[in-house]
């Protein structure tokens, strides 16, 4: 396919998390892409055109020679099923579904750990105060699935690498990369996942000076 036939929408900010799981996908399966910003602080996102090609009308959303999808799991899901190139879920299928599971959970529960540890944290070296209670509380839950999870030593969550090692390591780096306090063990598995070059490149980024207020 030609470079031009792959188009991935993410924000212009390069701090969705969701837009990241899925250009770290496209690197690491290794097709070629183009990527184009939308301003979600102006809204762009409902804008006419954009929402005629994304159903949801949020980022991510990749464009394949007309075929338009959003939701990031099932984004890379499709990459997985459609190009050729290094596996983004185990093989074994048990371990498949872990994957799945994880990427699931990630994505549904620990609100508070999403609301007072944005993204703004990791991509853009901002600061916040302590965590509430109920902050707290999704950190604890957060730390004893992923240490159970995570072998002693291990550098990622299944063996060899996979998407969900992504999305554990960025919810644990929202803590992480704000000083708060977090098991050695998970924040050196965070640390590693950060240092791989997929991600890198995603963290490289030019982004826009953060509009506060
Ligand atoms: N479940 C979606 C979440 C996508 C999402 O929440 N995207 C946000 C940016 S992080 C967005 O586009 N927000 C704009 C809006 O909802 O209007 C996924 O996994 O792709």
């Amino acid at each position: 396919m030609p470079p031009a036939d792959l188009h991935l929408f993410v924000d212009t900010q390069y701090a969705s998390p969701y837009a990241m799981c899925v250009y770290v996908a496209l690197l690491e399966k290794g097709p070629a892409f183009r990527i184009s910003t939308v301003d979600l602080a102006a809204s762009a996102q409902k804008e006419p055109g954009y929402a005629a090609t994304s159903l949801t009308q949020r980022v991510p959303t990749l464009v394949h020679g007309g075929f338009a999808l959003s939701e990031s799991s099932a984004i890379v899901e499709y990459i997985e099923d459609v190009f050729e190139g290094p596996p983004l879920y185990p093989a074994e299928v048990r371990a498949r579904a872990r994957a799945r599971q994880v990427q699931a959970w990630l994505r549904s529960d620990l609100m508070p750990i999403r609301q007072e540890r944005s993204t703004e944290v990791v991509f853009y070296g901002e600061s916040r105060p302590p965590l509430t209670a109920e902050g707290q509380a999704a950190a604890g839950k957060l730390f004893a699935a992923a240490q159970s999870l995570l072998a002693s030593g291990a550098d990622n969550l299944f063996g060899d690498w996979s998407i969900a090692d992504v999305d554990l390591a960025l919810m644990l780096n929202r803590l992480v990369m704000n000083g708060d306090e977090v098991p050695e063990r998970l924040a050196a598995y965070a640390r590693r996942q950060w240092a791989r070059p997929s991600v890198m490149s995603w963290v490289g980024q030019q982004r826009p000076p953060l509009v506060t207020g």
